[in-house]
Parts: C-alpha cells; sequence; structure tokens
C-alpha cells in the first residue's frame, strides 16, 4: 500500500505520485457503486497488482474541491487577467475573488501582458493594483520577457492552481515557467471563434514545494452557491469595516451608522470595489429561488 497525489486523469486511469515516483491506477469497482469518482488532487491510497499500476482503495477526505474541470485540495487559487487583449477589468478581478473566497481558497493576482500595454495603461493598472496589495492581495504585473520562476516557486507548499478566461495568457505563463510543457496556446481570434477553452484535463505540473495547474478552474458567473448574506465576507475590506457597523446584519446599503459606507464616503475604501458589491448583492437578491 502507497499513499499519494493523482495528478492527472486518463480516461479512468489515474497518474498518482508517490513522493516523485509516479504509477498508475485505477478505481476499486466499489468506488463507481458509492459513486466517488477521484479527480486531480485527491490523496489516495493504492495497493499494487504489479509493479508499475494498482487499485485505487481510498480517496483520503478533500479539504476544498473545484467541480468544473474537477480537481480538489487546491492551496493557492491564482486569479490570471491580462492587461490588455482582454482589458484589464477591476469587476471581473472582484467577481473572481469572490468566488475564490467562497470556495475557502486563498487567492494571488497575476496580471499578464504588461509589454503590450502603453504607459498609461500601466500606470492605470499600477495604480489600481496598489489598492488591492493594499487590502492585502499578493498582486504581481508580468509581460512577456518577465521571470515567473522566482513569481512561482515563491508561493508557499501545495497545489497552485491558475484560474482567469480564456486567452489572458494562463497557458504561456506555465510554458514559460517549464518550457518543456510546450502546452498549446491560442490566438485571440481562434480563442473567440471558439469561444470554449482548449484546456479541458487538468493536470499538475512539479513546482518547488509543489505543483501547479492550468485550468480555467471556474467561471465569474459562478455565484449560485453565495447567500446574500455572506458576500460581505469574501469583500476583505468591507468585512473587516463590518464589524463596526451599528447592526450586526447591516447590508451596507441603507441602513444608519454604516461603517462600510463611512469608510466609502472618506475613500478608505475604493469606490469601485464598494460598487462591485452592491452589484452583486443586487444580482443574488434578484436570483429565482431553485428547488
Ligand atoms: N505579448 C504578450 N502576449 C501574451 C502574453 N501572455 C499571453 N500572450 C498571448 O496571448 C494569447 C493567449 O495566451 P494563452 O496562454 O493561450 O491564454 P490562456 O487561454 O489563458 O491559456 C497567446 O497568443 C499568447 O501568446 C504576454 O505576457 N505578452
Ligand atoms: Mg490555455
Ligand atoms: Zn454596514
Amino acid at each position: 500500500m502507497k499513499t499519494g497525489q493523482i495528478i492527472k486523469s486518463i480516461s479512468g486511469v489515474y497518474r498518482v505520485d508517490v513522493d516523485g515516483e509516479q504509477f498508475d491506477a485505477k478505481p476499486r469497482g466499489l468506488f463507481r457503486k458509492k459513486q466517488i469518482t477521484p479527480v486531480v488532487g485527491d490523496i489516495v491510497d493504492i495497493d499494487f497488482e504489479t509493479h508499475a499500476s494498482g487499485y485505487i482503495q481510498h480517496v483520503h477526505e478533500r479539504k476544498n474541491e473545484l467541480k468544473r474541470p474537477p480537481v480538489s485540495n487546491i492551496d493557492i487559487l491564482v486569479v490570471v487577467m491580462s492587461a490588455v487583449e482582454p482589458d484589464f477589468s477591476t469587476q471581473l478581478l472582484d467577481r473572481f475573488l469572490v468566488i475564490a473566497h467562497s470556495y475557502g481558497l486563498s487567492p494571488r493576482i497575476v496580471i499578464t501582458k504588461k509589454d503590450l500595454a502603453t504607459d498609461a495603461q500601466r500606470a492605470e493598472i499600477e495604480r489600481l493594483l496598489a489598492i488591492y496589495q493594499h487590502i492585502g492581495y499578493d498582486t504581481q504585473f508580468i509581460g512577456k520577457d518577465d521571470d515567473v520562476q522566482a513569481v512561482f516557486d515563491a508561493w508557499e507548499s501545495g497545489i497552485a492552481v491558475l484560474s482567469g478566461q480564456s486567452g489572458v495568457g494562463k497557458s504561456t505563463l506555465l510554458n514559460s515557467y517549464r518550457p518543456e510543457l510546450a502546452l498549446e496556446t491560442n490566438s485571440i481570434s481562434q480563442s473567440l471563434n471558439r469561444g470554449r477553452h482548449t484546456t479541458r484535463h487538468v493536470e499538475l505540473y512539479p513546482r518547488a514545494n509543489g505543483y501547479i495547474a492550468d485550468t480555467p478552474g471556474f467561471s465569474a458567473l459562478d455565484f449560485d452557491h453565495i447567500e446574500k448574506y455572506e458576500l460581505d465576507g469574501y469583500f476583505i475590506e468591507i468585512s473587516e469595516a463590518s464589524e463596526y457597523c451599528k447592526f450586526r446584519d447591516c447590508s451596507h446599503t441603507n441602513e444608519p451608522k454604516c461603517h462600510v459606507k463611512a469608510l466609502v464616503e472618506s475613500g478608505e475604501i475604493a469606490d469601485f470595489r464598494y460598487q462591485h458589491y452592491e452589484q452583486l448583492l443586487q444580482e443574488i437578491s434578484n436570483r429565482k429561488v431553485r428547488y
């Protein structure tokens, strides 16, 4: 019996990394009855039939899990956005951050295509990133020839997942981190024409102290699991300020003596962050009740 981590799956066969050695394993028949499908990122126990291949006997409890595509036990969620093509948007960034927090993941921000941005665009993005840094986020702004090695290896141990819209440069980042991967990258026109992401399966690649995966992770529209009352908890600075609101269940919209609104007025909380909070709150409130 050996214990390792699933690093990829190819049509029902799982590649398991056991202390740097790789083995192929299949799930036991029992799993299908219990409807347990092992996913990339799972810690599993395997029994061996032959030297090289075995059966997955047990899937250890997952500390977290993303559904599309499935990947578990994520430690670092990297929100990747481009400066241009497509244009950087704090609205989209905030959506990704909220979803990451809602899954209990600690997000990092990486902005790509610095080399394609004009001086004015760079200055504006740097101004905005300073706001996110002040909130407490780790941010990086990089271009084609910048060193991603140092960036990726500085993150703490565990599984890091690159997440973000198609075309922002996730595969390009991984290729510059590990040129031998030679992952497929797509031009903007191609990705728009296809309208779909080319990365369909998840694979964990070795990183200093862990792994990194190239995956869309989740869509920026995935808000179905988030309740109205918990939304403020996913905006770090709003959450901190909310402790000083008069009402414990303050929604920071119309209530008197709302500390969040006071800080928005004094400029300590960025206006655009508050607007994105309000927009999302509205969207969640308008959501139809599903059964
Ligand atoms: N100039 C420049 N182009 C980039 C950069 N990052 C990605 N690209 C280009 O953007 C396009 C989409 O990149 P890709 O890695 O496929 O994005 P993905 O869909 O997020 O994996 C490709 O044509 C890349 O060559 C960058 O930092 N600078
Ligand atoms: Mg890609
Ligand atoms: Zn309030």
